[in-house]
């Protein structure tokens, strides 16, 4: 069997992109295209080149099941590494080929005549392909802080997702906003670096030690129970999530180690979080409490008034000189956001579908929006394990729809209005007595009105088992005779590259 006479395009090439073409690949299917509006692969790890970036899952598991990494030489591995490994994972499957560089989506229409997707691309002629597939990833468009006079600041100003390698920091005053899992790895770089480290903390987190370590060769080399021993070492921690009065034993080991880490009971006052666990994503970290400890970094939690032209204000009136402002502030997630503007059937776009809060199937489809699907999408995110398992099941699933779409001819497959507002009923009420949904839970992965639209409230097991096999009985399948005809025209500019 095979897709030929189709074309799809994929957006981005972290691991979503990645994996998804290599699937396709994989079986047999070249008429594809990915487009990539920066100049290399790696998504997130290409971006988020920070110092001290890392990953908090282990590698071993943090990678794909197909492609195990003999060279990861630590078990959170850094972002090199990470980056370096999907440059590998696009050199042998041989992607390159199929990627455009500089390919900027802006926008997406869907035509319900003929079931194709337009792709406008900045610069470019536009692109028609019958699927669409985002692999745009929750945490690609950093977030600045909403701080009066951000804008006035003239120093340097930059996000951790847009590092600047060309500031030096050596001996300078530097102010990092934001105590998330970017800050807690890029503060221990920078304390030993810079003449006063000010941290502008809003919300204390919760930490773990991180149990890291050198990860010998012979011990992962196509290592399969490594894999699975990491793997549901970490599904464990779901039950704490999703029963939190389990929680009070993290909490409790989060307190010892805090106590034992930080000396200064004033200091350990202002580092004690106020939340569950859990509620937002648990910080993994050997070094992180010692850097705070040191005597040249100064934890400020009075609350930032404004941004001045040389430094940050805070509320209690006191301005702090800065030569350089670092924002570890995050990501833009959970608003009722799309990559682009994408224009489903009927002229509905997605971000005015979703301005109330994300909402699809399976994290995956979305009804009014034919033929486009989304890795990672709404509720598939994960706090407790490997997004990259999650990422393998949505393309399994995806897979699974093209094969049956090719089969039965199926000019466009949406995903059922009943079914899409079942499951979602389904996921707000299994989320209600997890930790995400306790009283005084505040994260990204809500939306500004509290609704979860991140959150898989699972094991990612169970998300697994779900997306084993496209069930076409939750679709509107549309059959058409012309199918290949309609999408062969389109497929010529794409081959002649
Ligand atoms: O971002 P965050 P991040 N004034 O949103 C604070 C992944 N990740 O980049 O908690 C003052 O977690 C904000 O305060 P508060 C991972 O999934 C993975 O650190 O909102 N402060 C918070 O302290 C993670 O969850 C790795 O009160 C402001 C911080 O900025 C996700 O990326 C490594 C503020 C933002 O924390 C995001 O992490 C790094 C303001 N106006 C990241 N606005 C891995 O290891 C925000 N803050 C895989």
């Amino acid at each position: 069997m095979s897709l030929s006479h189709e074309t799809i395009v994929i957006v981005g090439t972290g691991f979503a992109g990645l994996g998804m073409a290599i699937r396709l690949k994989k079986s047999g299917i070249e008429n594809f295209v990915l487009l990539e509006k920066a100049d290399e692969v790696g998504g997130t790890w290409r971006d988020n080149h920070y110092p001290g970036a890392a990953c908090d899952v282990p590698s071993p598991v943090y990678s794909f099941s197909f492609e195990p990494n003999p060279n990861w030489t630590r078990v959170f591995s850094p972002q090199a590494e990470i980056l370096e490994y999907l440059k590998h994972c696009a050199d042998k499957y041989q992607i390159r080929s199929h990627i455009r560089f500089h390919s900027l989506v802006q926008s997406a229409s869907f035509d319900e005549k003929s079931g194709l997707w337009t792709v406008h691309i900045e610069g470019q002629p536009a692109l028609m392909c019958r699927f669409l597939i985002l692999g745009t990833g929750g945490l690609s468009r950093p977030a600045y802080p909403d701080i009066p006079g951000l804008k006035d600041y003239q120093g340097p100003l930059f996000h951790t997702a847009a590092w600047r390698h060309d500031v030096p920091l050596r001996g300078k005053r530097v102010g990092v906003i934001g105590t998330g899992a970017s800050a807690i790895q890029v503060i221990p770089e920078l304390v030993h670096e810079v003449q006063e480290l000010k941290v502008f903390q809003r919300t204390p987190a919760w930490v773990l030690p991180k149990a890291d370590g050198v990860l010998p060769k012979r011990s992962q080399a196509g290592n399969w129970f490594l894999r699975k021993a990491l793997y549901w070492r970490f599904e464990m921690r779901a039950l704490a999530l999703l029963k939190p009065k389990l929680m009070r034993f993290g909490q409790k080991m989060a307190m010892e180690y805090l106590e034992e880490q930080v000396k200064d009971p004033v200091l350990r006052k202002k580092l004690t979080p106020r939340y569950i666990m859990g509620c937002k994503r648990v910080l993994l970290s050997n070094d992180f409490y010692q850097a705070m400890s040191l005597p040249q970094t100064r934890l400020i939690t009075d609350g930032i008034e404004r941004i001045k032209p040389g430094g940050i204000k805070t509320r209690d009136g006191v301005e702090h000189e800065l030569d350089v402002v670092i924002c570890a502030t995050g990501f833009q997630v959970a608003e009722a956001t799309a990559p682009f503007r994408i224009v489903g059937r009927s002229g509905q776009v997605l971000s005015e579908v979703w301005k109330d809060g994300a909402q699809a199937y399976l994290g995956t489809t979305v009804t009014g929006f034919p033929n486009l699907f989304i890795i990672v999408g709404p509720n598939s995110g994960l706090g407790h394990n490997s997004i990259v398992f999650i990422i393998e099941s949505q393309v399994q699933y995806i897979m699974d729809a093209l094969r049956q779409a090719l089969r039965s001819r199926w000019s466009s497959v949406e995903v059922r209005p009943d079914v899409q507002v079942a499951f979602n009923d389904k996921i707000q009420k299994l989320l209600a007595p997890t930790v995400w949904s306790r009283e005084h839970c505040r994260s990204w992965y809500q939306t500004p009105s509290g609704k979860n639209t991140t959150i898989w409230p699972g094991f990612s097991f169970t998300f697994r088992l779900k997306t084993l096999q496209f069930d076409a009985a939750a679709y509107d399948c549309r059959v058409s005779e012309t199918v290949g005809e309609t999408v062969q025209p389109q497929l010529n500019p794409l081959h002649s590259r």
